[in-house]
């Protein structure tokens, strides 16, 4: 049976970690599920296979049939619930953004000081994925450098209309931020957002694409081109300059087509095709750890500091103007 996993929120990456979990991931189940959408819930509960659908996510928190918690409902709820299993001292698994105002990160990592044991993890898979460990491990290697410049690219093939022009910083760049910090292990000190012209293909509100320059500690630039409409498939870059050489990402190919004297390889649709290696060596490590009676994953710390940038992205986003950034001290549980 191994770790009793309940997810609270159905959505589309609830039923894919959920399959993952059930069917992929070795030493869990999926033992209890929830939507406020509850024709959703019961859907995906019959997908993973074996899992009770409960009312809400606070009963999914407080039965006995649940070790650990995946948080992968929307943004805005995922204070109140992370907050909940620390106070029931469950690990919870929250999907990014921690929470997307900075106040309640700050209260979220009050409780996790208070309750003295590290609970909570946030969905940071890019961390997982083989190709920028591998831009890591070059860089930590010494072979290319001092790290000097950080250029990534960051493109959807369509968002829906609710998708606003802060969302790009929330939701997407969000991915940026946290590889910019992990990779070059420095906090951003500072924000600046320029708007490039719009393409034709994006909703009237919404200003797309956008260019972000985030600025470390050290003066390292990162500079993140996001394209929310880019038409023709989901494609992450990203290049790392060092002062010997470059590391950059290789998008991975399955198979290529070579025919009519063109060869061609498939880009995928979406985050799921890209990361599907990425998801499931996140749980994977995750529930390996719960195993083991480790909390295994970035942190709410990190958490924490991506909202903080985001936060003064957004004010970026608006002002037009370069925001600086002043985290608290980062306490020792986090060290
Ligand atoms: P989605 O809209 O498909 O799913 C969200 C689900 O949450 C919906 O089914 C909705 O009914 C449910 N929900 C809303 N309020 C709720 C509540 N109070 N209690 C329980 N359920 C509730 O969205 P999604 O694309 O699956 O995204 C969900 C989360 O995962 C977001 O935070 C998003 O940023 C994150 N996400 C992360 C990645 C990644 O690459 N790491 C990719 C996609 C989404
Ligand atoms: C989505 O929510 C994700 O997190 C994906 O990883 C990201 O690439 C996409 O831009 C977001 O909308």
């Amino acid at each position: 049976m191994g770790i009793r996993v309940g997810i609270i929120g159905t959505g589309l990456i609830g039923e894919d970690h959920g399959r993952k979990l059930s069917s992929v991931i070795s030493g869990s189940t999926v033992s209890a599920v929830t939507d406020v959408r509850r024709e959703r819930a019961e859907q995906v509960a019959a997908i993973v296979g074996g899992a009770r659908v409960l009312a809400s996510g606070h009963e999914l928190i407080a039965s006995d049939l649940v070790d650990a918690v995946l948080v992968t409902s929307i943004g805005e709820t995922h204070a109140e619930y992370v907050l909940a299993c620390i106070t029931a001292g469950k690990p919870v698994l929250c999907e990014k953004p921690l929470a997307p105002t900075v106040a309640e990160c700050e209260r979220i990592i009050a409780a996790e000081v208070a309750h003295g044991r590290r609970l909570v993890i946030v969905g940071f898979m890019r961390r997982y994925d083989p190709g920028y460990q591998q831009v890591e491990a070059t860089l930590r290697s010494g072979a290319i450098g001092e790290a000097l410049m950080l250029h990534n690219v960051h493109r959807n093939a369509t968002v829906g209309e609710g998708y606003t022009s802060t969302m790009t910083m929330t939701d997407s760049m969000i991915h940026e931020v946290d590889v910019s910090r992990w990779l070059l292990d420095e906090e951003i000190m500072a924000v600046q957002v320029i708007p490039p012209k719009r393409t034709p293909k994006a909703f009237p509100h919404l200003q797309d694409p956008q260019f972000a320059v985030f600025t470390t500690e050290s003066g390292i630039l990162s500079t993140v081109e996001f394209f929310a409409n880019a038409q023709y498939g989901y494609d992450v870059r990203c290049e790392l300059v060092g002062s010997l050489g470059t590391a950059a990402l290789v998008n991975p190919v399955v198979a290529s087509t070579t025919a009519g004297g063109r060869a061609s390889a498939a880009v995928p649709a979406d985050w799921r095709g890209r990361f599907s290696g990425a998801y499931t060596a996140e749980l994977q490590a995750w529930i390996a750890g719960l195993a083991r009676g480790e909390c295994v994953g970035p942190s709410a710390w990190e958490g924490y500091a991506a909202t903080k940038v985001v936060e003064a992205g957004v004010e970026a986003v608006v002002s037009g103007a370069r925001e600086t950034i002043d985290y608290m001290d980062k306490p020792a549980l986090y060290r």
